[in-house]
């Protein structure tokens, strides 16, 4: 069966892999994005089954003209793919840009509740849909500088738990994916305000996930039998685990 997935942040990283894994998986992608011109690469790469459709999702008018606002044969969205979102610095909480910190939260946790507030209500009434959000494993495990990141993505995974609570007794599934280090997109480069050298230091020496095998986990949770759901998953490459609690020891 041909899915409608409607992807946030589909002009890099996660939600570009996401969209090509969909479109030749046989379905159709409504692709998001503020970089217009991304979108429109992407549909010449892919062909008709994909829709670009530039859309900012701190832009709150817009997210609630959602999904009238699709053109006809586009509005019935099978799958919403919550991805779009960013880190931004690693100063300490002391140190901080509070601008940046706002971003982040418009961006990580207003976007994303507004985008699953204007199109949970068609699938609930169609009674099927998947909604998948992008956390982190940041929402579980402090790391310094981690701060509001971290935070934006605890509130992304609880969210999606309590959507969950919400739906039951609906045929709509949620699957909350908290990743940990993933290499290949534009993630660390938005972090360190395009500094290349720091960006690329986050994954010296190491084998870090890539955005395919993102594409390739949110493909599987959509996937299988509508009698499942995944509630959460937790995926990390083979080189990282979670630390020890630290210690500042005297002298
Ligand atoms: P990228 O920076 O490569 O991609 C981020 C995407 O989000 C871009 O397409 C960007 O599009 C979009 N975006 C950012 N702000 C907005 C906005 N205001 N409106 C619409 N789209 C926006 O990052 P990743 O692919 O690595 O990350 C994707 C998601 O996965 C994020 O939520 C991130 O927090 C999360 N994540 C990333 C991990 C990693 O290590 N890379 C690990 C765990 C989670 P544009 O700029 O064109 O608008
Ligand atoms: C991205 C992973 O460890 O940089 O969410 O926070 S991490």
């Amino acid at each position: 069966m041909s899915l409608t997935v409607l992807i946030t942040g589909a002009t890099a990283g996660f939600g570009e892999a996401i969209a090509r894994r969909f479109v030749h998986d046989g379905h159709r992608v409504i692709a998001t994005g503020r970089r217009a011109e991304r979108l429109e690469a992407l549909q010449q790469e892919l062909g008709s089954a994909l829709l670009p459709f530039p859309l900012d999702v701190t832009d709150a008018t817009a997210a609630a003209a959602l999904p009238g606002s699709l053109p006809e044969g586009w509005r019935e969205i099978d799958v919403l793919v919550n991805n779009a979102g960013l880190a931004l610095g690693t100063s300490p909480a002391y140190q901080a840009n509070v601008a940046e910190w706002d971003t982040m939260v418009a961006t990580n946790v207003s976007g994303l509740i507004r985008l699953t507030h204007a199109i949970l209500p068609g699938m609930v009434e169609r009674d099927r849909g998947h909604i998948v959000n992008l956390s982190s494993s940041a929402a579980t495990y402090p790391y310094p500088g981690g701060n509001v990141y971290g935070a934006t993505k605890a509130f992304v995974s609880q969210f999606s738990l309590n959507l969950k609570a919400d739906l039951l007794g609906t045929g709509v599934r949620v699957t909350d994916l908290e990743p940990g280090l993933v290499g290949g997109s534009e993630f660390s480069k938005v972090r360190f305000s395009g500094n290349a050298d720091k960006a690329a230091a986050v994954y010296a020496g190491t084998t870090p996930l890539s955005p395919q095998d993102i594409a390739e986990a949110v493909a599987w949770v959509v996937s299988l039998p509508p009698h499942v759901n995944i509630n959460r998953m937790e995926i990390m490459p083979t080189c990282q685990a979670p630390g020890p609690l630290a210690i500042k020891r005297r002298g």
